[in-house]
This record gives structure tokens, C-alpha cells and sequence, in this order.
């Protein structure tokens, strides 16, 4: 059986700059690279998307891309087990299931755009759930939490406590910081390796979006977690290759196979401190040669560089430029923490565990419903 591992699109990331089309040309790559590759199953670790309520003209683009696998893909696997409604619409071509991310995340009875997906049986969504499929006699269970605050990802994670089908391949897919691979130090995790439940043949994470394959002993047995990394460059950290993985299951053992996107900017990084890294940034850039997708350049400088010659070269890239991050990210740390974690944290001094509803509802517009949602919360007090 052979499943391609497609995470973190962000479709939609971008969407007003330069890079508008960098998410949707790399997850359709993928898509058809999949398709190409005949596999069984497409599994979607979460942030398909870019934000939790996607414009309708990205929504329309992922439904065109995420389409394909039903239309023009073919599969002989067949759904075996399942503690959760799955539409008949989904089984058909190559079957995809999807968690959603931190990205997508909204109030349990609101609906998040891969529960649409769902919705319209174009995709399978698990929250604390699992699908079992079989394939000439070979079944594989894929187990999925999706991507919760991360202070309730272990509570959530133990309470939930996901137990390894019987003769089956069993890969337990998550979208969090696992400890010690954290995606934001001002989201502290609450998982760590040697608290994943024991017994799955695989863990795979989305969320941190360099690539990597781990191995670690959990209560005695060597076991992988494969961190898939996403397909599009959003924070620009580091320069690396951007792809997906297809996992290949055979007799119960399982082989990883990195593949990557052809459509793809180069990403180069500059550190400048002196006049001498000045001068060899001022010539890379000078020499750039013009490619169909222009690379993309981050620079970042030491204040007390004079960066005038710099910008006023015309370099065939996508370049930016910006001084002196690491001490002004010491100085002012409460920038660093995303505008929305930062509101439902105002919110919950007042509100309490109302607070992610709150703003959900808040962002929604839902001004009188959450209105009498306070006033329901502060009556009941006061009683
Ligand atoms: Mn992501």
C-alpha cells in the first residue's frame, strides 16, 4: 500500500503579495505528483489552508485541487472500520483524510473549512477518531487528533488515549509541538515524545514545517515520527527544499520516501554584520539569473549597517529586508506571540474557558450572540 503524506498547503498564504499562487501551484504539484505515484491514500496533517474562515475564491482553488484525487485518481483500498460518519462521496478515486490545523481551528460548533471539505465528501476530517482500510489483505489504520491549543494537547491527547487496531498497520497522525520539536516558544507544549501513546508503527506530525524523521524508543520499542514539513516557505527561518513524503507499507513494514516539488522559489537567507557580508550580498544579488519563479531573499541586517546601495538594487527576486530581528524580538517579545492567541489570552483573563468561543464568535461578527453568552455566564454567577 503506498499513502502520500501532503502537509501544511497554507492555501491562501500570501494571498495579497507577490507570492499569491506559491500555495495552490505546490499542493497541486503534489496532488497530481500523487496521483502520478498510484497511491492508495493521500493523509493531510492539517493548515491545508492559511486561515480558519479562507476566502471563498481560495476555498473554490482548494476544492479545484483537492478534487483531482476523487476525479482522476484510482485506488483499490476499501474502508473496513470506522468510528465516524464517512460519506460514501469520499471513497471514490483516492480517498484523503485530513486533520485540521492550528491554522483552521475555530469553536467546536463552528465549522472549520476541512469539516466543510468533509461536508461536501470531498475529504475525511478525524478530531480524536480513526478510519481502517484494506488492501489486498493488508489494513492500515490512521488515527487522528487535530490541532488543539497546545496547552490542551497533552490533557487531550492522555483523555482520548488512542488504542492500535488488531492487525493492522496503525499510524497515529497529529498537528502539534511534540517536545523537543516546537514550533513557537510562546506556545509552550504539553507533549512530549515519551508521552505518545505506545503501540503505533508511525507518528506524524504537521505544524513545524522543516522536514524530519526521528527516531526515538517509547516504553522500550524504536519507533518513527515523521514531521512532514509543508510544501510552501511561510516563515523564511531557514533555506530548504520543499516536498511531501509517500509512505510505502509492505508485509507490515514501512518505508519514507521524500519528494520533491519542482515548482519551487530558491529561498536564500543573509545574516549581514560587516561591509565585507554587505559587499557579497550586494553581488549575489546583482548576478541573480531570472528564473520562471523569482527566488525569494530574506536579509537580515545589523542595524548599524547602512543599507541605502542595498535597496536601490533591482535584483530578480522577491527580497526583504529587515534589521536587526533578534534583538528587537528580545526587547519586544509580545510581538512575536500571534495577534489572535494574544486576544483569546486578553479574553480569558475576563471570560475564562468562554474565551476561544468568544473570539470565534467575535471574529464572526456574532456581536449579540456573544453578548448573551456573557450575560448568561454573569447571571448564573451571580445567583
Ligand atoms: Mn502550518
Amino acid at each position: 500500500m503506498k499513502i502520500a503524506v501532503i502537509s501544511d498547503t497554507h492555501l491562501g498564504f500570501d494571498y495579497s503579495g507577490e507570492r499569491s499562487d506559491d500555495s495552490f501551484i505546490a499542493a497541486e504539484e503534489a496532488i497530481d505528483k500523487a496521483i502520478a505515484e498510484k497511491v492508495d491514500l493521500i493523509i493531510l496533517p492539517g493548515d491545508l489552508f492559511d486561515s480558519r474562515v479562507p476566502k471563498p475564491d481560495v476555498f473554490v482553488r482548494a476544492m479545484r485541487i483537492f478534487s483531482k484525487p476523487l476525479v482522476f485518481g484510482h485506488s483499490n483500498v476499501r474502508l473496513v472500520e470506522n468510528d465516524k460518519y464517512v460519506s460514501k462521496l469520499s471513497l471514490i478515486g483516492i480517498p484523503m483524510i485530513a486533520i485540521h490545523g492550528t491554522h483552521e481551528r475555530r469553536a467546536t460548533d463552528l465549522m472549520n473549512p476541512i469539516e466543510a471539505l468533509e461536508h461536501a465528501g470531498i475529504m475525511i476530517h478525524l478530531h480524536l477518531n480513526h478510519v481502517v482500510f484494506e488492501k489486498h489483505g493488508e489494513r492500515i489504520a490512521i488515527h487522528g487528533m487535530s490541532g488543539v491549543p497546545e496547552r490542551y494537547a497533552g490533557p487531550i491527547l492522555k483523555d482520548w488515549n488512542p488504542k492500535p487496531v488488531k492487525d493492522a498497520v496503525n499510524i497515529l497522525m497529529l498537528h502539534q509541538s511534540i517536545d523537543p520539536f516546537i514550533y513557537s516558544p510562546n506556545e509552550p507544549p504539553t507533549i512530549k515524545l515519551e508521552d505518545l501513546p505506545d503501540g503505533f508503527d508511525l507518528y506524524i506530525d504537521g505544524h513545524i514545517h522543516e522536514r524530519k524523521i526521528h527516531e526515538f524508543d517509547l516504553a522500550g520499542h524504536k519507533r518513527k515520527l515523521l514531521i512532514c514539513g509543508s510544501t510552501i516557505q511561510t516563515q523564511l527561518k531557514k533555506e530548504s527544499r520543499k516536498g511531501f513524503n509517500i509512505i510505502s507499507v509492505e508485509n507490515g513494514k514501512i518505508g519514507i520516501k521524500f519528494i520533491e516539488l519542482e515548482n519551487q522559489r530558491d529561498v536564500y537567507i543573509f545574516d549581514i554584520n560587516n561591509e565585507k557580508e554587505l559587499k557579497q550580498t550586494e553581488e549575489f544579488l546583482r548576478n541573480l539569473p531570472a528564473k520562471k519563479l523569482k527566488p525569494v531573499v530574506r536579509i537580515k541586517l545589523n542595524k548599524n549597517i547602512d543599507d541605502t546601495g542595498l535597496k536601490t538594487i533591482q535584483a530578480d527576486a522577491v527580497v526583504s529586508i529587515t534589521k536587526n530581528v533578534k534583538e528587537e524580538m528580545k526587547i519586544k517579545k509580545i510581538n512575536v506571540v500571534p495577534i489572535e492567541e494574544l486576544g483569546i489570552k486578553m479574553l480569558e483573563e475576563r471570560a475564562g474557558p468562554l474565551a476561544e468561543v468568544l473570539f470565534d464568535m467575535l471574529l464572526e461578527g456574532k456581536i449579540d450572540e456573544s453578548f448573551s453568552m456573557l450575560f448568561e455566564k454573569y447571571s448564573e454567577e451571580s445567583k
